[in-house]
């Protein structure tokens, strides 16, 4: 994308429902055990990512957390690689060897996919230092949950984010809980954007549930840093319909509470606002979903007959050893 272009909103619902497809389907084939290890799903999330990236380049840095589906598939990371990755299969972004938690798209990219709490955000500092050192007017994108505000690791990123003026956005996802506990147990601050304000960077709140506030604001902050390099930080606030992972029964919270985020879905807001504007028919989304659906069931089959990688190649990746496309 150039700067300046936007991306065609239709497009971007339709990303959307991929996503919101991927992961409904990725649920039942963990139930059925086609996939191991841990699962979290996005869903209720999807505005979040979406709006985000359709503000950047497809040059700039994005790197996020373990819940990290919808993050491979904005960025461009096929349904069919994306899946094979949670199959274990050596067509997966990570070769199979990441899971859920990992997926890695260098060609797009996405730098994962990282499992412990806030120990990517030093990461993204270190990717925005490389875009100064280098003096390019890319961007980092760093996601993150509410859970990683507290951590050591997080307030190191970011005093040297804004002692050096990186160009980085960072872009809490508050969806109000970091596996059960909520964040009004676990955060001393009233809002989570005051911690930007404790390391001199500007910050500020935005609706996740709404793509075109996430997308304009993103937009115009790093318009602003691709001028004159800086920090920023984004408290989005959202909502995960689903428990923390697959295994979660998400009991700490009130079905009254789930209902009250359920009727202000990101996926029904777009929707709506695009059929209000006459620029969708529901036969274009009806089309959309369908289109949606059978994408990720091919990926599926994708998954099921690919092969998983020879036994013999798999220390290969515990050090670099030279770049493999
Ligand atoms: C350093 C560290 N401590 C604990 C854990 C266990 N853990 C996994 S997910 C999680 C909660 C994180 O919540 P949040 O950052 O809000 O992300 P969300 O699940 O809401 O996307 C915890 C504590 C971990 N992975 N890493």
């Amino acid at each position: 994308m150039q700067p300046g272009e936007q991306r065609d909103e239709v497009e971007m619902l339709s990303l959307m429902l991929l996503i919101r497809r991927f992961e409904e389907r990725a649920s039942q084939q963990y139930q059925a055990q086609k996939i191991g290890g841990f699962c979290h799903l996005y869903i209720g999330q999807e505005a979040v990512v979406t709006g985000a990236l359709a503000a950047v380049r497809d040059d700039d840095y994005v790197i996020t957390a373990y819940r990290d589906h919808a993050h491979a598939l904005a960025r461009g990371t096929s349904a069919d690689a994306c899946m094979a990755e949670l199959f274990g299969k050596e067509t997966g972004c990570s070769r199979g060897l990441g899971g859920s938690m990992h997926f890695f798209d260098r060609k797009n990219h996405m730098y994962g996919g990282h499992a412990i709490v806030g120990a990517h955000v030093p990461l993204a500092v270190g990717m925005a230092f490389a875009i100064k050192y280098r003096d390019e007017d890319r961007v980092t994108l760093c996601f993150f949950g509410d859970g990683a505000i507290n951590q050591g690791s997080f307030h190191e990123a970011l005093n040297l984010a804004a002692l050096y003026k990186l160009p980085i956005v960072f872009i809490c996802e508050n969806n109000l809980f970091a596996m059960g506990t909520s964040v009004k147990r676990s955060t001393s601050l009233k809002q989570i954007i005051d911690r930007a304000e404790g390391y001199d960077i500007p910050g500020e709140i935005v609706d996740g549930m709404n793509f075109r506030e996430v997308r304009d604001k993103v937009a115009e902050i790093v318009d602003s840093i691709r001028k004159e390099a800086h920090p920023a930080f984004l408290e989005v606030r959202t909502y995960r319909y689903r428990g923390h992972s697959m295994s979660d029964p998400a009991s700490y919270r009130t079905k009254q509470e789930l209902e009250k985020y359920r009727l202000d879905d990101p996926i029904t807001r777009l929707r709506a606002q695009l059929t209000r504007e006459g620029k969708l028919t529901n036969e274009q989304f009806d089309m959309l979903d369908k289109r949606a659906k059978e994408t990720v069931l091919a990926a599926v089959k994708f998954a099921e007959k690919s092969p998983q990688m020879p036994v013999e190649e798999v220390y290969d990746y515990v050090y670099f050893n030279g770049a493999k496309e």
